[in-house]
């Protein structure tokens, strides 16, 4: 539409009288917009003609006040130019008709949030925060921490796998960003869980050592309201002489109350992991249903949060650390559950949704 092009002519002779150093540069635009023969806001200006007739009158104002903006804009710019003013005042020419940009303002997915505040927490407990690769050496995800591949616990955190093959092509761009990958005699895998940093962490930093491991992991899951396949654990990992599953209760607890408040209920019951014994499970007390049963607690009331215990003498020796003379506990809770319970959010799938209704809400 000729409205439109005038509107688009005006922007552009804006941009290049912005652009304009020298008053030779200046008679060229004026020839180039002005010219009787050739010159485009003339060019446009004939057009008008082709308008229909009732239009006319209301394009030939548009096209007026261009070219009397225009010429102005060029007078203005020639001063400048003439009195020695250079080219940072042509920069100033503002056209407050064009409609202001809106930025968009973002914000942190609230997991991100979320796992701040007990990255927050724990550092404040002298907790270190320490990263691993999400994809991962078969060995340290499993083998390191006492699940060798024959074992039936294997199957409980089934994950994608890549061949070994391409694990020199993968090697490289992962060391780039400073996860060393080693034993890769190994297959590389998705990480199931952020276990595969207790070694890691004892190896390269040695004990005592208090360290948090927080990140995405992954499962061959089959989604449902708190099953997804890309989901983040936080790790906790405390190794250093006489440490007792006291010492585990008392840092745990210090993380919910600070998260979920002080009155949460939690439970603790006995539970299998091969990386520690004993081992336990922590249940938070479902805030969704108040007790009352749902689908996300499975009507029990209670929601699988966290896996626990202390650390096995196994993964200790695998870390380089003597088992005789120091002890851990390590825990790993789901950050997506945390958040459930906290917000009272009733589907795990919703944080992965890109969802802006949901995620605007935090
Ligand atoms: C583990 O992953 C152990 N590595 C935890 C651990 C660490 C035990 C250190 C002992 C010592 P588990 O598979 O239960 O355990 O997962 C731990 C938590 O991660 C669960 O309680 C839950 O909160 C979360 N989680 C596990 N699978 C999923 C999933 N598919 N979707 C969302 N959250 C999950």
């Amino acid at each position: 539409m000729l409205q439109e092009k005038f509107k688009k002519i005006k922007q552009e002779i804006i941009d290049e009288l912005q652009r304009t150093k020298t008053l030779e540069q200046l008679d060229d635009l004026q020839k180039k917009y002005f010219s009787r023969t050739a010159g485009e806001l003339t060019k446009l200006v004939k057009e008008i003609k082709n308008v229909a007739e009732a239009e006319r009158p209301k394009i030939g104002k548009i096209a007026n006040e261009v070219k009397k903006e225009a010429v102005e804009m060029f007078e203005r710019i020639k001063k400048n130019l003439e009195t020695g003013k250079q080219s940072q005042d042509n920069s100033r020419i503002f056209d407050p008709t064009i409609p202001g940009k809106k930025e968009e303002a973002g914000r942190l997915h609230i997991l991100t949030q979320m796992r701040r505040e007990v990255e927050d927490v724990c550092v404040g407990m002298g907790f270190m925060i320490v990263d691993g690769p999400e994809l991962e050496s078969e060995w340290y995800n499993f083998e390191a921490v006492n699940v060798p591949a024959w074992h039936p616990a294997r199957d409980m955190q089934d994950t994608f796998y890549i061949k070994k093959s391409r694990n020199q092509e993968i090697k490289k761009s992962t060391d780039q960003d400073n996860h060393k990958l080693t034993n890769l005699d190994t297959n590389l895998v998705l990480r199931t869980h952020t276990s595969n940093v207790q070694v890691r962490a004892m190896e390269k930093y040695g004990v005592p050592l208090r360290c948090i491991a927080p990140g995405r992991t992954y499962r061959n899951e089959a989604t449902d309201a708190r099953h997804e396949h890309t989901f983040h654990q936080v790790e906790g990992l405390m190794v250093d002489k006489n440490i007792s599953i006291a010492n585990f209760k008392a840092v745990f607890d210090a993380i919910v109350k600070a998260i979920l408040g002080a009155d949460f209920k939690t439970r603790i019951r006995p539970g299998y992991f091969p990386f520690v014994e004993p081992g336990f499970e922590v249940d938070l007390s479902c805030a969704l249903c108040q007790g009352q049963g749902c689908r996300v607690c499975k009507h029990t009331s209670w929601v699988e949060f966290c896996g626990a215990g202390m650390v096995h003498p196994n993964v200790l020796k695998t870390g380089g650390v003597d088992p005789k003379k120091y002890s851990g506990f390590a825990f790993g809770f789901g950050l997506e559950r945390l958040t459930m319970m906290r917000y009272g959010i009733n589907d795990i799938r919703l944080f992965h949704s890109g969802d802006l209704r949901f995620l605007r809400q935090f």
